[in-house]
């Protein structure tokens, strides 16, 4: 421990500490733009500029270590000098029309401008231009770019990919996509963990509201939403409310409010998954010669884009369920619309995802198998959703709680878990028990593959099949540690739950941004609460999927499901 000092406060800190760090654990705020804990400590935007005495120095507080004796201001005349100069350099090569800017209200760049009360700006240079791709979801305005560096970081040392990189030289250094190339030429998974810690609106999820709109508009149309295990426990953050003011049923009579026709779930889709996917994984691990090992989901696009790019030959590996947002679509357009008597070229299937990559997976060509259409039509995230209720001049507060429609509106606990790391295994291994041995295991049976580390592995017992081995991952770059460990055979697995977000979607690209917070394990939490208060906590007692095998698919893996429900990866 040393003794340092900072704004006349004496404090005991550990060695090897930052001052940052030092001063937050004592609640002394010091501003920062791109700081991110042991992601990104590299004092690229000076903002946690300090002033150390006796040195005549300022430095920067997040990677400067504390020196026992050090006396440290945090706010003298030079330091609040030094930042405003610092905020008035970055500002000059930024594009600061905010009142167009998605990211308006929630910029830290804007908010720091505000808090340091600088109002005018003496250096005007042109900011860079850009050239926005918008085939792909995740979009780049290099104009807004601050140059933090977080997303290089985020992309390389959380999600291993290495897709963004610094690119220019001396006054013209910027980020830009690796190797000069486009997004959509790269191998980018689509997660959108750039855009959730970008602190600005230089990197955003493509905005595809008006599709929707335009949609809402059409008297000939008829407009069915799926809402996301994820999305629930976390589209009320922007309006301020805690989970039990923005509950589903809220949630639901807002969308409602907007006009959907139908308000629909995911968790539906997400049970008849577990049907599918869990009969899948009981025929291979019972020919089990006939496959090539292990099993993984198929349920996270963002993965199966890593995998296909990353390690091809595995490619076999994936089960061929699609993903719950696909089968729903495929469903909707399917068994509801004969249901209902309507034409499925006139249904217009929305789905609102805690996800960026689930836009491209919508926009797959092999993701049209009820009619023709893409079985989904327009994909937003829950911050467009949230979008959409503020130009509605929508307020979640003053609404009631209102249902989810029927028939594809019933869920499982063992389905709305689909949103935290840990549970698409949990739901299905719940299933496979009751597939095999006719009875249910205990709903808690599996819950050594909840929460923890975000690589871990357990071994279970089904009578009647024996012993499974399954491994659960979240994050790309432990999921490549993961398959280079499968590749080398130092790990063997039957069946492999993989999320490209940290904490699974809980955490996903779509999510409402908080600036430095990382909240995948707390709206985790509130799904795997969800789950345990749920009536039904296994897919294969949801009467509503029952009933869709009873009069429709007639069995999993059977002829229509084998159409409608599963898809060739390597197609
Ligand atoms: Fe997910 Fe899903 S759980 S991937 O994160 O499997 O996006 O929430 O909708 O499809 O259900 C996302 C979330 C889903 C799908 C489901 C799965
Ligand atoms: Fe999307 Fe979820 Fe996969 Fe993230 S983990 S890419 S939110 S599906």
């Amino acid at each position: 421990m040393v003794t340092i000092k900072i704004d006349d406060r004496k404090l005991r800190v550990p060695e090897g500490n930052t001052i940052l760090q030092a001063a937050e654990d004592a609640g002394i705020p010091i501003p920062h733009l791109c700081y991110l804990k042991e992601l990104n400590e590299i004092a690229a935007c000076r903002m946690c500029m300090v002033e150390v005495e006796d040195t005549e120095r300022l430095v920067p507080a997040c990677n400067t270590q504390v020196v026992d004796g050090m006396v440290i201001r945090t706010n003298s005349p030079r330091v609040r000098q030094a930042r405003k100069t610092n905020l008035r350099l970055i500002l000059s090569q930024h594009d600061s029309n905010c009142t167009v800017c998605v990211r308006s209200g929630n910029c830290e760049l804007q908010k720091l401008s505000h808090d340091l009360n600088i109002h005018y700006q003496p250096y005007q240079v042109q900011p860079e231009r850009s050239r926005v791709d918008l085939d792909v979801p995740v979009v780049r305005e290099a104009s807004k770019c601050i140059k933090c560096m977080r997303c290089v970081q985020v992309c390389d040392k959380i999600q291993g990919m290495k897709i963004w990189d610094v690119a220019g030289t001396g006054g013209r250094t910027t980020v830009d996509v690796s190797y000069n190339r486009s997004l959509k030429y790269t191998d980018c998974t689509f997660c959108g963990q750039c855009v959730t810690h970008c602190p600005t609106g230089a990197l955003t999820v493509r905005d595809d509201t008006n599709k929707v709109l335009r949609a809402l508009a059409d008297p000939d149309v008829t407009t069915v939403v799926q809402v996301a295990p994820a999305v629930r426990v976390a589209w009320a953050e922007s309006f301020g409310l805690d989970p039990k003011t923005g509950s589903v049923g809220r949630m639901v009579a807002a969308l409602k409010r907007v006009g959907f026709d139908y308000v629909f779930d995911t968790n539906f889709a997400a049970d008849l998954t577990i049907m599918e996917e869990g009969s899948e994984f009981l025929e291979r691990f019972t020919h089990r010669g006939k496959y090539r090992w292990p099993m993984f989901t198929s349920c996270c696009p963002g993965w199966v884009r890593f995998l296909k790019s990353q390690y091809p030959e595995y490619t076999d590996c994936l089960s061929t369920a699609k993903s719950p947002q696909q089968m729903f679509g495929a469903v909707a357009k399917s068994y509801f619309a004969a249901q209902k008597g309507l034409d499925p070229h006139k249904v217009f299937v929305v789905s609102i995802m805690p996800c960026s990559a689930k836009k491209a997976e919508s926009e797959l060509p092999t993701m049209n198998d009820a009619c023709g259409d893409p079985d989904v039509d327009v994909v937003l995230t829950t911050r467009e959703m949230d979008r959409l209720f503020r130009s509605d001049c929508i307020v979640p507060a003053d609404l009631g709680e209102e249902k989810f429609d029927s028939p594809l509106g019933s869920g499982t606990g063992a389905a709305v878990i689909f949103g935290a790391t840990g549970g698409v295994m949990d739901a299905a291994l719940r299933s496979a028990y009751f597939l095999v041995t006719g009875t249910n295991p205990d709903a808690d049976a599996f819950s050594a593959v909840r929460g923890g580390k975000p690589w871990r592995e357990a071994t279970f017992t089904i009578p009647g099949a024996g012993e499974v081995r399954v491994a659960v991952v979240s994050g790309l770059a432990n999921v490549r540690a993961l398959m280079d460990a499968v590749d080398a055979g130092s790990v063997d697995y039957d069946f492999v739950e993989v999320m490209a977000c940290p904490g699974g979607c809980a955490g996903g690209g779509g999510q409402p941004i908080h600036c430095n917070e990382e909240l995948a394990a707390s709206r985790g939490a509130l799904l795997w609460k969800m789950d345990a208060k749920s009536k039904i906590r296994y897919s294969h007692e949801n009467p509503d999927i029952q009933a869709l095998y009873r009069t429709y698919l007639k069995a999993p893996l059977g002829e229509k499901s084998h159409h409608l429900l599963h898809t060739d990866h390597a197609a």
